[in-house]
């Protein structure tokens, strides 16, 4: 059995938006496409309290990019973004959902990350993804989304670390790209780990 998981296609991720990813727009028509092909779909939504510790408006003298010890984790930090209520925390309205679509939220506690679907950053806490999709029977997880280099990979690596058999859909990804070809090194990082890229 198998799942599509479309991870973080949200207004503030688009052209745009408070983290607008270049082209981020495209791949709401390739989520579109491939929707229909399974009967169980997932979209991770970031999803952060205001003044989440990820925001560089919450740590005097730095900026978006820079990089800070979060409670003993390396942080980038990030413009505000995906704040829980915003507008740029919805999904992108033209994504044509499933009924039975299910949503999991992530980055909703204030003092830690959480790029994956699966785990925060420091894998402390998870947000119940991967035993719903064991208690599905599914085996096989196709991933797409926003953004290549951060919780696309992020995802992806922990899918496969959870014992998924694990596709990403390339042209269904878009990066942040803080430095130039950041998207394909996470590529290469995803096949490396085990990811079949498609
Ligand atoms: C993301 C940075 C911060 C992402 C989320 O969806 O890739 N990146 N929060
Ligand atoms: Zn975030």
């Amino acid at each position: 059995m198998k799942a599509l998981i479309l991870v973080d296609i949200q207004y503030d991720f688009i052209p745009g938006g408070a983290l607008a990813v270049t082209d981020g727009d495209k791949v709401v028509s390739v989520a579109n496409e491939w929707m229909p092909k399974f009967e169980h779909v997932i979209a991770t939504q970031d999803w952060h309290p205001a003044g989440h510790q990820s925001f560089a408006s919450e740590h005097a003298g730095k900026n978006p990019g820079d990089l800070v010890d979060l409670h003993g984790l390396p942080q980038i930090l990030w413009p505000d973004h995906c704040v829980q209520g915003s507008h740029g925390a919805e999904f992108v309205e033209e994504l044509e959902f499933p009924p039975n679509l299910e949503v999991f939220q992530k980055g909703t506690n204030p003092e830690i990350d959480s790029y994956s679907g699966f785990w925060d950053n420091g894998r402390r806490a998870n947000t119940g993804l991967g035993d719903y999709l064991k208690k599905l029977g599914i085996t096989q997880v196709w991933v797409m989304g926003l953004a290549t280099d951060y919780c696309v990979k992020f995802t992806v690596l922990d899918a496969v670390s959870e014992g998924f058999e694990t596709f990403v859909i390339r042209d269904g990804c878009r990066g942040v790209n803080l430095s130039a070809g950041d998207d394909q090194k996470a590529f290469e990082e995803m096949e490396r780990a085990g990811a079949t890229l498609v």
